[in-house]
């Protein structure tokens, strides 16, 4: 069977090496333009535009069309989407799904609602990648990957939380909390895939603690950690060295939020995807 991997650009994974893979972009809007979230984008000149752009600024998913191209010419897919509660990008998934197997009754596709986004997605992708490697059947993979799911958790420390609340995916109640300078919100991805805040932290060092111990109170226990950073790749090294001085051999890695990740995290912003002990 033909295997392939499709996952949606909050994943800030844009290419793999040794597996049939697409990205799914999702889209920045502005009055001005819209921004794809593609490799080539200069994300960096985004967040610079958001800073200055005047009105209402939002995102959007992928549609139906989208999630196909991605499909096309596999036999069994995996779809991994951003979660449903905040999108309807995983939805597009599905229904894409239904349209694919009438033109290819004999294919698989399991959609896949991570509950979750960025970083804890690039683990999902990065276990996919090495089930399919073993050359394992597609329910097999299936089950093992849903399994694998309930063992992977999202920590996040948040400078802003302006375009959550424009978009209406948090209260503006609670972003008024972080909307003072130096106050980093500090919270993880709710059982259901919503945003749940759990610290107000001032400044950078109390996140820190706060990530360490909520990451440790997830059941942590030195398994594998992926970090995405919106222009704080200093905060990111900070958390990875201390994950390291508390387990040494424990393998992190950092990288840049795409353009999805980058408009809601906002600068400063860092999405922490873990394993945890119980794998
Ligand atoms: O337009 C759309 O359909 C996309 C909407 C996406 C909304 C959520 C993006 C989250 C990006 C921010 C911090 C982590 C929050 C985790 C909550 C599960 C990353």
């Amino acid at each position: 069977m033909r295997y392939k991997i499709a996952a949606d650009s909050s994943s800030n994974v844009y290419t793999l090496s040794g597996t049939d893979y697409a990205c799914v972009p999702l889209k920045i809007i502005t009055n001005e333009k819209e921004y794809p979230d593609i490799p080539e984008l200069d994300v960096g000149g985004m967040i610079d535009d958001l800073k200055t752009v005047e009105g209402k600024t939002s995102t959007s998913c992928p549609n139906v069309q989208d999630w196909l191209d991605a499909f096309e010419g596999a036999e069994g897919v995996f779809a991994v989407a951003i979660t449903s509660n905040l999108s309807g990008c995983c939805s597009s998934a599905m229904n894409a799904r239904e349209v694919y197997l009438q033109d290819h009754p004999e294919a698989k596709i399991s959609v896949l609602d991570t509950l979750s986004t960025g970083p804890e997605m690039q683990l999902i992708i990065e276990k996919l990648q090495e089930l399919i490697a073993e050359g394992l059947d597609f329910d097999t993979i299936d089950q093992t990957i849903r399994e694998y799911m309930t063992h992977t958790h999202l920590s996040f420390s948040l400078a802003s939380l302006q375009n959550f609340a424009r978009n209406g995916r948090v209260s503006p109640l609670v972003a008024k909390m972080v909307g003072v300078l130096g106050i980093r919100m500090v919270g993880k991805a709710s059982d259901v895939g919503t945003l749940e805040p759990l610290h107000k932290c001032r400044g950078e060092k109390k996140a820190l603690e706060a990530l360490l111990a909520d990451m440790t109170a997830a059941g942590f226990a030195g398994g594998k950690v992926r970090i995405a950073h919106c222009r704080n790749e200093a905060f990111a090294i900070t958390l990875r060295d201390h994950i390291r001085t508390m387990y040494s051999s424990c393998e992190v890695r950092i990288l840049p939020c795409g353009a999805l990740c980058s408009y809601y995290a906002e600068e400063g912003g860092l999405l922490v995807g873990f394993e945890d002990g119980k794998i």
